[in-house]
């Protein structure tokens, strides 16, 4: 395990390696226990280099078993060889020379998931971000590109499938039982991207012909038994592949492409060159185990992993600071990819919501950082809702400002100009500049201020003249080692409603930059004057979430009902009740507390009811538009002194009175909406059943009885309803009969499926109050529990310190305590996994103050614990500062 060594890494520091290793290739010996690594690499000094440079490459724990040069066996002087770190300084005076180093590594005691290791007995590796050095000594930086050869010697018993990047050269028969495959990838490519899969693993098999007519052979491996489970999956890459080449004329390059599912994993999935290895969550798929996000999040996964070839490794990142320039534009190429094949506005709506519960709370707490750090300890803690969605959100406002087709200009430059290259994140941007004749300057701000702006907007408008007058000021707030910040250049997209709900039309602008429906505010205030607007419009402001901000505008309750009902941006109709949703929370929470009764407002109430029956919107928007906020967004708008008590009440009173006043008109709409004939997972269904459940849940509520979840349970033919009724159930009803007799059938029957049984642990993680410690408490001794995998960690520990505010913030602490029992213990294993689980203390400053103690009493005890990773220290140390 890397513990702290209180290095940093720093992004002036970047300097290009003396050396360069342009091909590699590689011979795996599997075994379990002793797996031999020999590792031919082709060294290359980089010209103006001193002849007596050392070489210097990095390891990870490594067993050094032989090392030769040119051919001839390198004596002992001649090198420094640690765990860590392989230091030759016998360097040949010639400018190419070839290293060979053998190393011997344990894969089945790699529990770290790092590097190679085994997945219910199948070998695979993990290389991204630092992995690669715990296989070999190499350069392990992103911008060393080598082709690579690989030969896979394995049992053929034990691992009959041999996979490896690129293309398939030969395989055969070896004596003893034992065969080889041989793989070799022309894409020069870094270490980060390399993988090895040896297993005994069922598959599925389909083609693709690229658009210039290039046949692509594909694969998705998966545990056999499961093969009718990857269907959708292959379906999902195919769309993918078509999908890239019509929107970004991007072709597949090489003659195979294959998926492997593997049951643990650290993170979803990962796009090496030609052989992307995923989490099985993101693969396997039916109707009976699978609900309809889960079908969501595997195409949104496989069209990620897929987009990767081109944006990250034809193209990769010259360093990690630079992690955004491959994340960030992948995440918006699958945002896109999504919205296209199901419904734009739902979608949009989706990843907002995501962005504010996920990124807002990181951007504004003591892990802040900018979409593209400049310093850090332990890179693996910066595949962060930041670099991710965050820096999606960048390149989203890219294509604001400079309109589709300048955007899809610089992107082709990009392509074209960077293809094979390791670049950063100036490069990208330099290439819409370029094309459009705008400067970027300040615009780049965005990759380099942390912090979520405040933009604050007050309206005037007088009838006499005219005039519509819009003031509008930013402030960046202060974030972890930058306290004064610069005003960014943030796109607004726009409407005026008159007041029959029309767009209005407008005359002369001045104040700002505004064009495309688009105003470009640039200053810390400005003041825009409209001109020729009749009558006092509504603004709507911040159209489909242009900039990834907090908005406070002067609307008043009847305009935000007014944009509810009428604007022609979904986005924004969906944004006014959900604002309005949101201030009534907080006044009722804090009327809670006060002991005093929730009064809510009627018109709120009918808005709500009424958007449930307008069958002129699609039910997967209703369904949205009537998903009450989250406890954890209500609490992240209060911001500081924040009871979830309080907040868990006013929540269950506005759901109350809602369903209650509702109830006839969403039985009608229930039954309305109940499925017949088979089930399909495509969006429109998806979308009824969404809103069937988020109404079962008022409804339930409202009769203050599970008979209804109950039978939606009982008879369900899909795991989406039968998983929703579950919920409404054991959220609502906890003690209840009904519930414990559901989530007994629900464990006898998926008993020995873990991915399903995730959405068991999930549902009861995050039962609100107090008493769900204790039940978290004894799953960690289910059959089905493993601090072992990380899917079963995340479902069961990670949703309740991160979805469960009534109980992991309890007040005693004991919440706090639990988990930093697990991260400790997980420590010692999966140091990456129990860092993850620790960003759930991130927002403890905004509790009250008997919480906060009790949370940094949690936190000081982790800290004291001497022999930390790197990964937790980092995520423990600045949560503290
Ligand atoms: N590049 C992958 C994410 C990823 C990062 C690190 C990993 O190591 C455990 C695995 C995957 C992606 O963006 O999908
Ligand atoms: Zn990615």
């Amino acid at each position: 395990m890397r513990t702290d060594t209180g290095q940093v890494f720093r992004l002036e520091d970047y300097r290009p390696s003396d050396y360069r290793i342009t091909h590699t290739d590689l011979l795996f010996r599997l075994d379990p226990h002793a797996t031999l690594v020999t590792a031919k690499l082709t060294v290359e000094r980089r010209d103006g280099v001193a002849a007596n440079a050392p070489l210097v490459l990095d390891g990870d724990g490594l067993v050094l078993e032989s090392l030769g040069l040119n051919g001839a066996p390198l004596a002992g002087e001649g090198y420094t060889a640690t765990p860590d770190r392989l230091e030759i300084r016998a360097v040949p005076a010639e400018k190419f020379f070839e290293l060979e180093i053998v190393t011997k590594v344990s894969p089945v005691t790699n529990k770290a998931l790092m590097g190679l290791y085994q997945s219910k007995g199948n070998y695979c590796t993990q290389c991204e971000a630092e992995g690669f050095r715990r296989i070999t000594y190499y350069l392990d930086r992103p911008d060393n590109l080598s082709t690579f050869q690989v030969r896979i010697e394995a049992r053929k018993a034990e691992a009959p499938v041999l996979l490896s990047n690129g293309n398939p050269v030969e395989h055969g028969d070896l004596a003893d039982g034992w065969h080889y495959a041989v793989w070799h990838d022309p894409f020069p490519k870094p270490s980060y991207l390399f993988a090895l899969v040896g297993g005994d693993l069922g598959s599925i098999h389909d083609t693709f012909t690229t658009a210039s007519g290039r046949k692509v052979a594909l694969g998705i491996y998966v545990e056999h038994g499961k093969e009718p489970l990857a269907t959708y999956a292959m379906d999902a890459l195919k769309r993918s592949m078509r999908w890239d080449e019509e929107r970004f004329s991007r072709e597949y390059d090489l003659d195979v492409f294959n998926i492997v599912a593997v049951s643990d994993f650290n993170m979803g999935a990962m796009e090496n060159k030609g052989l992307n290895i995923f989490n099985d969550k993101y693969v396997l798929a039916d109707p009976e185990t699978a609900t309809d996000v889960d079908y969501a999040g595997i195409e949104a996964v496989i069209a990620h992993e897929y987009f990767h070839n081109w944006t990250g490794n034809r193209i990769t990142c010259r360093d990690w600071f630079q992690l955004c320039l491959k994340e960030g534009l992948t995440v918006y190429r699958d945002h896109e990819f999504s919205a296209d094949q199901r419904s734009r506005p739902v979608k949009r709506i989706a990843e907002v919501r995501n962005l504010r519960s996920l990124q807002f709370p990181e951007d504004q707490g003591p892990l802040a950082h900018p979409v593209r750090p400049r310093r850090y300890k332990e890179i693996n803690n910066f595949y962060t809702s930041t670099v991710y969605e965050k820096g999606s959100e960048v390149v989203r406002m890219i294509h604001t400002i400079l309109g589709p087709e300048k955007f899809r200009a610089g992107m082709d430059l990009y392509f074209e100009r960077h293809d094979g290259q390791a670049v950063t994140i100036e490069d990208f941007l330099a290439c819409f500049a370029e094309v459009s004749g705008r400067d970027l300057t300040q615009f780049a701000l965005w990759y380099h201020q942390a912090g979520t702006p405040r933009v604050t907007v007050t309206t005037s408008h007088d009838p006499a003249t005219g005039d519509f007058e819009v003031n509008i000021s930013q402030t960046v707030p202060p974030t972890p080692s930058e306290a004064v910040k610069k005003p960014m250049h943030i796109p607004l997209a726009f409407g005026l409603l008159g007041p029959n709900g029309d767009e209005m039309e407008m005359g002369s602008v001045e104040g700002a930059e505004v064009n495309d429906g688009v105003i470009h505010l640039t200053a810390a205030s400005q003041t825009i004057r409209f001109r020729g607007v009749g009558s006092r419009p509504v603004l709507s402001l911040n159209r489909g979430f242009s900039a990834p901000i907090v908005l406070n505008q002067d609307l008043t309750k009847e305009d935000r009902l007014f944009l509810a009902r009428h604007d022609s941006d979904l986005f924004n109709r969906w944004e006014a009740l959900n604002s309005l949703f949101v201030e009534a929370l907080i006044a009722a929470a804090a009327r809670e507390k006060e002991g005093k009764p929730h009064d809510f407002d009627a018109a709120l109430v009918e808005a709500a009811i009424e958007i449930a029956g307008n069958d002129g919107l699609e039910p997967a928007y209703r369904a949205l538009a009537l998903s009450l906020p989250s406890e954890a967004d209500v609490a992240r708008e209060i911001g500081n002194d924040v009871d979830p008590d309080a907040v868990r009440a006013a929540r269950d009173a506005l759901r109350r009175e809602i369903g209650g006043k509702g109830r006839d008109a969403f039985r009608r709409i229930y039954d309305q909406h109940a499925d017949s004939g088979p089930f399909s997972p495509d969006a429109a269904s998806a979308g009824k059943r969404s809103l069937r459940n988020v109404l079962l849940d008022y409804l339930a509520a409202a009769e203050a009885a599970p008979e209804l979840a109950a039978l939606q349970f009982e008879t369900a033919n899909n795991m989406t309803d039968r998983a929703a009724a579950l919920t409404v159930l054991a959220h609502q009803f906890p003690e209840h009969e009904a519930t414990r007799k559901a989530l007994a059938a629900f464990d006898a029957r998926y008993r020995d499926n873990g991915l399903v049984m995730d959405k068991w642990f999930v549902v009861q993680a995050t039962i609100p109050g107090a008493a769900t410690l204790e039940r978290v408490k004894s799953l960690t001794a289910h059959p089905a529990f493993s601090l072992m995998n990380p899917n079963r960690v995340r479902s069961l520990v990670g949703a309740f310190s991160s979805g469960n505010q009534t109980g992991f913030h309890r007040a005693d602490g004991a919440g706090y305590q639990f988990l930093a029992d697990i991260i400790l213990s997980l420590d010692r294993h999966n140091p990456q996994v129990a860092a993850r689980l620790a960003t759930a203390f991130r927002s403890w400053r905004s509790m009250e103050e008997v919480r906060q103690l009790e949370a940094r009493k949690a936190l000081e005890r982790i800290n004291a614990e001497a022999s930390l990773s790197r990964d937790v220290k980092d995520i423990v140390e600045r949560t503290l500062a």
